[in-house]
């Protein structure tokens, strides 16, 4: 006895506009696709009545947990100031780590929770989100405590990264503060469970190399993840070396050059693309896609959202800007919020509608899932289920 039978599903268990399913239906128990075609007795049934089924968006590439908003950056911008300048002034990640700082685990999560529902109406069953507004120990625990309470209270997942390396603290100097991180913060976010993986953002006015090779030894000897931003503002080499530790994921990418793509090919690493921090600063440097498509990295896609860069709470619009402005296919754009966004989060038990898989899926009333990549606003699925549960 099955939980639910989905049927009439125009089916497409890889979400890719060329892999639609001979299928028509599948079957969920507890809260897994127990089969796909067959049908049999099932507590619940769903008529599809034709609409299409995708697995259930991932964005795997976020900030969303912040309180306040930086929306005089954007006049700052406006008025010629880049995002580096505004940084070094002592604006940018750190105004965000002032308010921070100074919120409740309740204040974070009320100013939150908003922004991830706005991304489950649009089909997005799971959400990678960020610490690193916090770059002190109870800060960064709190923001990491907030991200567990969302994702007990709300019906999407959540999935915890601790990036402590976003920024240096005013009150520490850089060497101090990675010191800080390795020896204190990791092994206490370790010993709570409250992250799964690290990232940090390698740029000239964050972190280098070196620091990024210490957190990444440490991350591995405590078997934490490892995840990336790279080559968003000036070519690193920032990839070559995540690569070379094992990183699933790097971010970003524009500057990103052929070595770079090289070593994520062999690494198996996977490249995230973040056109929403791309619009929003009014950068004109592409990711190099080509070189990446030719190299077989998977690509995926996400919103980055966050105060400063990306203050984007739609999955929907930062795919279509990855097909728009990227030049990705449907098929990839597709796959860069389904398969290989799972697979950058190392949670492969989701992602496609596949046996053994959870069963979160989205119904739409479009002709063909690249209707995504066309029409950009008014689209919404009629219906997203989390493990075999309507939302
Ligand atoms: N890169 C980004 O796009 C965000 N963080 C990062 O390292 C920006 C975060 C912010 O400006 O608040
Ligand atoms: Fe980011």
């Amino acid at each position: 006895m099955f939980d639910l039978i989905v049927d009439n599903a125009r089916l497409y268990p890889m979400a890719g506009a060329a892999s639609r399913a001979a299928a028509r239906s599948f079957a969920v128990l507890d809260g897994r696709i127990a089969t796909v075609g067959a049908t049999g007795p099932a507590r619940a049934r769903l008529d599809a009545e034709d609409r299409v089924v995708l697995p259930g968006f991932i964005d795997c590439h976020t900030h969303a947990l912040y309180v306040g908003d930086r929306l005089h950056e954007r006049e700052q911008r406006r008025a010629g100031a880049s995002y580096a300048e505004i940084a070094r002034a002592g604006g940018g990640i750190l105004s965000t780590v002032r308010g921070v700082r100074a919120a409740s685990v309740e204040q974070l999560c009320a100013a939150t929770k908003p922004r991830l529902l706005a991304l489950a109406r649009e089909g997005v069953t799971t959400v990678e989100v960020k610490s690193g507004y916090g770059l002190d120990l109870t800060s960064e625990i709190r923001m990491l405590e907030a991200i567990d309470q969302l994702r007990r209270e709300l019906p999407i997942d959540l999935s915890a990264t601790c990036l402590a390396a976003h920024a240096v603290p005013p009150e520490m100097s850089r060497a101090s503060y990675v010191d800080f991180v390795i020896e204190e913060l990791l092994p206490a976010v370790h010993a709570r469970g409250l992250a799964r993986r690290i990232d940090i953002y390698i740029e000239h006015l964050a972190f280098d190399l070196a620091d990024a090779e210490r957190i990444f030894l440490a991350a591995r000897t405590l078997g934490l993840g490892i995840h990336a931003h790279c080559e968003q503002l000036s070519l690193m080499h920032a990839s070559e070396l995540a690569a070379r530790h094992g990183a699933r994921a790097v971010s970003h990418l524009e500057y990103l050059d052929g070595r770079g793509i090289e070593a994520l090919a062999r690494n198996g690493t996977v490249a995230v693309l973040l056109p929403g921090a791309f619009y929003c600063l009014n950068e004109t440097r592409l990711p190099p896609i080509a070189g990446l498509r030719a190299a077989r990295v998977p690509m995926a896609v996400a919103t980055d959202l966050n105060p400063g860069t990306s203050p984007v709470a739609s999955l929907l619009t930062c795919l279509h800007m990855a097909a728009t402005l990227f030049g990705l296919s449907a098929e990839e754009a597709l796959l860069g919020v389904t398969d290989h966004a799972a697979h950058a989060l190392g949670l492969e038990d989701r992602g496609r509608l596949t046996v053994g898989r959870r069963a979160d899926f989205s119904l739409w009333d479009l002709p063909e899932p690249a209707m995504l990549t066309y029409q950009l606003g008014g689209l919404a699925p009629s219906a997203v289920y989390v493990e075999g549960k309507p939302l």
